[in-house]
């Protein structure tokens, strides 16, 4: 399943980052991606507005065209895991 509404900011060497690519894998579905220890501008973009410089991080780009910044490995596999389900759902 390809959830073209949510980027995915990481670092290759993180943990966290691991975990949530592992989820990502392990159930199929592709996001868009952006590694902050290579792309200057997203790194840039993570801290500026997403408000701190933390990895995992994820956007959801939402159809009323706000997007929605979201930090904390558990809470992203958590999200990601509700709209994958819902979307197989309809
Ligand atoms: N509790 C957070 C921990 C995230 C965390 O500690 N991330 C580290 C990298 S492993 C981080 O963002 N450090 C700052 C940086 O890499 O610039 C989670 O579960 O996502």
């Amino acid at each position: 399943m390809k959830l073209d509404h949510i980027t995915f900011y990481y670092r290759r060497e993180c943990p966290f980052c691991v975990y949530v690519k592992r989820f990502l894998l392990k159930n199929d579905i592709t996001v868009n991606e952006r590694n902050i220890s290579s792309d200057r501008s997203a790194l840039k973009k993570l801290v500026k507005e997403g408000g701190k410089q933390q990895v995992p991080a994820i956007t959801i780009e939402h159809e009323n065209g706000k997007v929605e910044w979201l930090y904390e490995s558990q809470d992203i596999v958590d999200r990601i895991a509700a709209i994958a389900k819902k979307m197989q759902a309809a």
